[in-house]
């Protein structure tokens, strides 16, 4: 039963995201610091924003003919310019695929071939890694360039892109409702990582949908702690582009290690940490953050995976601040519900009613173009009438508040991270002692995350043993980024159960998670 928002339609202009950023002269004035590099102390203007992106989006087009839609991979860690970055191609009319720098070779060119990606930016630390990937697409040399400001080898710095003009913007006219602006990688339901078409409109709309729901709840004396990953939608929308739209500066940490997020709270007086599940368990129950002063701290925004009522309390009691969810997907830019903070009548949890469950089906001007090339995926994904079919699991009760409460598609979530069981398999299946195999979640309390868990059945001739284990850790640990490693464990089983269509029965599985012991 279509259920339609409870907030009012929104107007969403009909514009790209360098003019909606930067076509305007805002509120908070040019001189406002919008992104701090939490390592360095330094920072950017609003004004500083706007003009590298132009200078380097000019450059782009200058130096290396960049046209409408050529995808550009950012493959890094959180950089305080990250974004800059991304709004530069977009100055250039073209396509950002952000990438995840845990990535081993064969995960990258997975990528940049999907994505038929012309040039990236990367840091210094990964050339290895992109350089290798990059000779094996066909992408030149000098199509890498690095983030920071010096050469290595033979690779420039982005900065040196730069022209001394801003670009001649737009030289192509985007059609925000049908060009991409991200694209994000997801495995949707099944299957392997699909690059996920992410048009301006979609972006903005997401990044308006968001405000709505949290502007009178913010002002631009909030600070937004950065410390998710930049090149996850979650980092992405709803911290970057929400944060720079309404002046909130964002405090940016190249990655998350809890010492790290308390110092930087206390310095720059972080108001609104948005994070992570396994986040909340250590800021609920770590005893070191009481060395800290973070009492500049008002309000937690929990997503990407499911999050305990106990865990929420004892953080909120701990704290003393309010811990709110948000949900969506990368196919929906992502926010879909976010829990509003009221300072009338505050802030609730709730117990999950019991009640009838239905899987969620979304509709709404932020929902994806599609998957790219893939006719299959997004026929299976959305229904005739434009439904986007999410594969979770949900409830709304009479107040018409949302409960996750189940997944049934395929993906796993590693502290928010997607781990697509399909790619484990695939490559578990590649070694030669693996005769069949099946990979599941299975959820850890001490992590507050899945864990992914390979069953294998061993080759004919080949036994089980704790060396094969090894073995078969070793082999994956080599090719896949560090999220997805098989942290649950490897358990040997006789036969993988399957549906008559072939069909891995993971819910047969998980019960066997439950119930067997290692052998
Ligand atoms: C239970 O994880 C995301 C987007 C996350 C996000 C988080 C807070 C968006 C807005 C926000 O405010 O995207 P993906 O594509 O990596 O993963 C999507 C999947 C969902 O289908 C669901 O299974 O991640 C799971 N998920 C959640 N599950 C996302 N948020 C939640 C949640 N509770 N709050």
């Amino acid at each position: 039963m279509p259920l339609k928002s409870k907030f009012e339609d929104i107007d969403i202009p009909n514009t790209d995201i360098p003019s909606f950023l930067f076509n305007r002269s805002p509120d908070f004035g040019e001189n406002h610091p919008v992104l701090f590099d939490a390592h360095s102390g330094k920072y950017l203007t609003f004004g500083q924003v706007r003009e590298a992106s132009q200078r380097f989006g000019a450059g782009l087009q200058d130096r290396w003919n960049w046209k409408k839609n050529d995808v550009f991979c950012i493959f890094s860690p959180n950089q305080y310019d990250y974004t800059v970055v991304a709004w530069g191609v977009h100055f250039a009319a073209g396509i950002v695929t952000p990438s995840n720098p845990a990535y081993q070779v064969g995960e990258l060119v997975h990528q940049l071939v999907s994505s038929n990606a012309k040039a990236i930016i990367a840091l210094p630390q990964l050339l290895s890694v992109v350089t290798e990937a990059a000779r094996k697409v066909g992408i030149p040399k000098d199509r890498i360039i690095l983030f920071g400001d010096k050469k290595v080898e033979d690779f420039e710095p982005w900065k040196n892109l730069w022209t001394s003009r801003r670009a001649n913007y737009p030289k192509d006219k985007i059609d925000p409702t049908r060009d991409v602006a991200f694209l994000a990688f997801s495995s949707g339901t099944t299957g392997l990582p699909k690059g996920v078409m992410l048009s301006h409109r979609n972006i903005i709309a997401n990044t308006l949908q968001t405000i709505r729901v949290d502007e009178h709840n913010t002002t631009v004396k909030d600070r937004y702690m950065a410390c998710l990953p930049l090149f996850h939608i979650y980092g992405l929308t709803t911290l970057a582009h929400v944060g720079i739209y309404q002046g909130i500066g964002l405090v940016v940490l190249q990655r998350f290690e809890l010492a790290l997020f308390c110092k930087a709270v206390q310095k720059y007086k972080v108001t609104y940490a948005h994070i992570v599940p396994p986040i909340v368990l250590l800021l609920a129950k770590d005893p070191s953050i009481k060395n800290y002063d973070l009492s500049s701290l008002r309000m937690i925004n929990s997503g990407a995976a499911p999050l305990t009522k106990e865990l929420v309390l004892e953080a909120h009691e701990r704290l003393g601040i309010p811990v709110k969810q948000g949900y969506g997907l990368t196919e929906t830019s992502p926010t879909t519900h976010a829990q509003k903070w009221d300072g009338v009548n505050g802030w609730r949890v709730y117990e999950v009613p019991a009640g009838k469950e239905g899987e969620l089906w979304l509709r709404g001007p932020n929902v994806m173009l599609g998957y790219l090339n893939n006719p299959e995926a997004n026929s299976r994904s959305f229904t005739k009438d434009g439904f986007f079919k999410t594969g979770d699991v949900g409830r709304v009760d009479t107040h018409g508040n949302y409960y996750i409460t189940d997944r049934i598609k395929e993906l796993i979530k590693y502290k928010g991270f997607q781990v697509a069981p399909a790619e484990l398999e695939g490559l578990l299946l590649s070694h030669p002692k693996v005769g069949d195999a099946g990979v599941v979640g299975v959820y850890s309390s001490s992590v507050a995350s899945e864990l992914p868990l390979a069953f294998i059945v061993p080759a004919p001739g080949v036994s089980a043993s704790d060396n094969l284990v090894k073995e078969l850790v070793a082999f994956m640990n080599e090719r896949v980024a560090p999220h997805k490693r098989l942290r649950g464990g490897i358990k040997f089983v006789q036969v993988i159960p399957k549906s008559p269509s072939g069909k891995i029965l993971r819910r047969v599985l998980q019960f066997e998670c439950l119930f067997r012991v290692n052998s």
